[in-house]
């Protein structure tokens, strides 16, 4: 059958206006071929219109995977039960060569993948309706736009799109698009009471020459909504090819006290290290994902998506009241894998007055208080990756920049011995060096979560790098050289423990660190150098505790808080030089050289004042040359 008698089988009249008015051949080639190969009865054409978007979440509604809350414009959705986070086992990298993608990354042969997924979703829409829709990565109109196409079963996916993306129909008028588009192809497969049922055939598969993503069995927005990490992956390897950076990271502006400007800060850090509440400190841009590109020797960001995912566990009037307030008032808002008791949702961690039903409907069904798996564990009323879905318009402190000139990256992780609260690299490939050896401990954004206790976690990018990690870090070295001034680079950890495991800090604290890095960045603030980087001194952190927090700090929390403990560090740099040793593909030298430069400066205090070194005692240090490369 010719293409267009396809077309006219099982898309309407109008559907089909909506397309052909598109003019462009490859899109309606790859439509075709999706008919094909998934036999839906019928397709939706969205151009992103307000009554498409409308239809769009009526039909998530009707078809069960979304349900009517009590407050207008709420909705909840389910992922099944094994189906609450990403799937790093099943989401593979489909390449002719998979021995050139270095050791670090899941690749299958792409014949033999493609296979495997064309086989797993055959026929896998029929009776349903398939859902075509465009978005835009990267605000439209500027050299950050990369056109994206999805096609999915899911109004809940397409659903979530419609609040975390900018729309991309007109992007796709035209038979040419100038540099090609991103396709993602999704099914949620069978579904029982809304949610995947065939969970043993989840497979997210990203066919990096193609530059599709395939996802089938499935509906955990890591897993398939298209926008977020699966075009993360697919413009890593594009960023790689055209000198720019496809970035896990958070955008905010920092205005001045002197109210004189504002400063632009990046931020990556892995799932669960405080990622989301950083950004929200002060102005937020973006939670999640950044493309980074240079213009006259000036670094510029622009968040890729313009809604957020955030994770609901601990959201409180306390600790992030801008996001709290809007989860209780009215608002199209979409939550998931959280407690519905009598149409109002529930999660860990939420106010403290709220009185906490005893029986409702939540991530593992039908719940009651002290309700267990089957390994007899308590289940919780939401679960750990339990997540509210949202424009970023409208949050308070909002900042509508598109695009803005970076002065500043930090990287950051989770860990309870090591490294200071916060700290600035010497120099920009010392910098990178911060963001290769980011450290964390498994999270419940990932399903199956176990393995080692600490994760080395190169840029918090580590599961969605989709080149050589040797390459992707010779990338990032090569990014800061041609810059009038490199952005200054930081390293956060908001987790030190004491001896008996409490937290040394409060969630407040970071609004402290963001402050420092702000005045570091403007030049208005004075550090001690150590072997690892630039510490702040107590003065000036006692100043800015009193102004920010209106509370004091003492010289004990400071001496213990940013303490060089000589022991957990080295220890951590035999980790990480593990970890690059291990690896297949070439990890820039200066990776290696970092780790010695490191190496030697810490055991040459150590001689000097032993194991456990107070800030106070680098007064006139004077670190090594060598890690002061521009
Ligand atoms: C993360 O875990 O980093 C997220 C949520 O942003 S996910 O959509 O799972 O990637
Ligand atoms: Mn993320």
């Amino acid at each position: 059958m010719k293409d267009e008698k396809i077309l006219e089988t099982r898309l309407t009249k109008e559907n089909l206006g909506k397309l052909l008015e598109l003019k462009n051949s490859a899109l309606n080639e790859l439509i075709v071929s999706a008919i094909l190969k998934f036999q839906p009865k019928s397709v939706f054409i969205s151009t992103g219109s307000e009554e498409d978007c409308h239809y769009i979440r009526a039909m998530a509604l009707r078809n069960g995977e979304e349900k009517p809350l009590l407050m207008p414009g709420h909705t909840i959705h389910y992922d099944g039960y094994q189906d609450q986070g990403r799937d790093p086992a099943n989401t593979k990298f489909c390449v002719s060569d998979t021995s050139a993608l270095g050791s670090g990354l899941n690749a299958i042969e792409r014949e033999a993948g493609i296979a495997e997924i064309n086989d797993i979703m055959d026929g896998i829409m029929r009776g349903r309706e398939m859902i075509v829709a465009f978005y835009s990565l990267g605000p439209l109109g500027t050299v950050f736009t990369i056109p994206c196409v999805q096609i999915t079963d899911s109004f809940y996916v397409a659903h979530s799109e419609d609040l975390l993306y900018r729309g991309g129909y007109e992007l796709f008028k035209g038979q040419q698009l100038q540099d090609g588009f991103f396709g993602f192809l999704h099914s949620a497969g069978t579904l029982a009471n809304g949610v995947s049922s065939d969970i043993d055939l989840r497979r997210i598969f990203i066919d990096l020459e193609g530059n599709f993503v395939y996802s089938a069995n499935t509906q955990y927005a890591g897993n398939t909504v298209a926008a977020k990490k699966l075009a993360h992956r697919l413009a890593i390897r594009k960023a790689a090819q055209d000198g720019w950076l496809s970035e896990h990271l958070l955008l905010m502006g920092v205005p001045s006290y002197e109210g004189d400007r504002t400063t632009y800060l990046s931020g990556a850090l892995p799932s669960w290290c405080g990622k989301t509440s950083t950004s929200m400190l002060y102005d937020i841009v973006g939670d999640d994902l950044a493309h980074l590109r240079k213009k006259d020797g000036v670094v510029y960001a622009a968040n890729v998506e313009h809604g957020m995912f955030g994770v609901i566990k601990d959201v409180n009037p306390v600790d992030d009241p801008y996001i709290y307030n809007l989860l209780i008032k009215p608002g199209e808002i979409i939550f998931s894998n959280v407690l519905d008791a009598n149409g109002r949702p529930y999660w860990q961690g939420m106010a403290e007055d709220v009185q906490i039903p005893i029986a409702g409907y939540n991530h593992s069904g039908p719940w009651w208080k002290g309700k267990k798996d089957h390994r007899g564990k308590e289940i919780p009323i939401s679960h750990d990756n339990a997540r509210f879905c949202m424009r970023l318009a409208e949050i308070q402190n909002f900042d509508a920049t598109q695009v803005v000139p970076l002065q500043g990256i930090i990287y950051g992780g989770r860990s309870a011995m090591r490294p200071v609260p916060v700290s600035q690299s010497y120099g920009w490939v010392h910098g990178v060096f911060y963001g290769a050896s980011i450290e964390s401990e498994p999270t419940a954004a990932t399903v199956g979560a176990g393995g080692p206790k600490v994760i080395i976690n190169p840029m918090a990018n580590k599961e969605f790098v989709s080149i050589p990690i040797g390459k992707y870090l010779a990338n990032h070295i090569q990014f800061g050289k041609d810059l009038k001034k490199s952005p200054d680079v930081f390293h956060v950890n908001y987790f030190l423990r004491d001896d008996e495991g409490n937290f040394l800090n409060t969630k407040m604290d970071k609004k402290v660190w963001l402050r420092w890095i702000e005045r570091r960045i403007n030049q208005k603030m004075d550090a001690y150098a150590t072997p690892t980087g630039w510490i702040p001194k107590h003065e000036d952190l006692a100043k800015l505790f009193e102004r920010e927090l209106s509370a004091s700090y003492s010289r004990e929390d400071y001496e213990q808080q940013f303490m060089t403990r000589v022991k957990q560090l080295l220890e951590k740099l035999d980790i990480v030089e593990e970890f690059f040793r291990k690896e297949t593909s070439a990890v820039p030298k200066e990776i290696f050289d970092m780790i010695e430069i490191q190496r030697g400066a810490l055991l040459e205090v150590e001689k000097k004042h032993g194991p456990d070194i107070s800030p106070f005692k680098f007064k006139d240090y004077v670190p090594p040359a060598a890690l002061a490369t521009p």
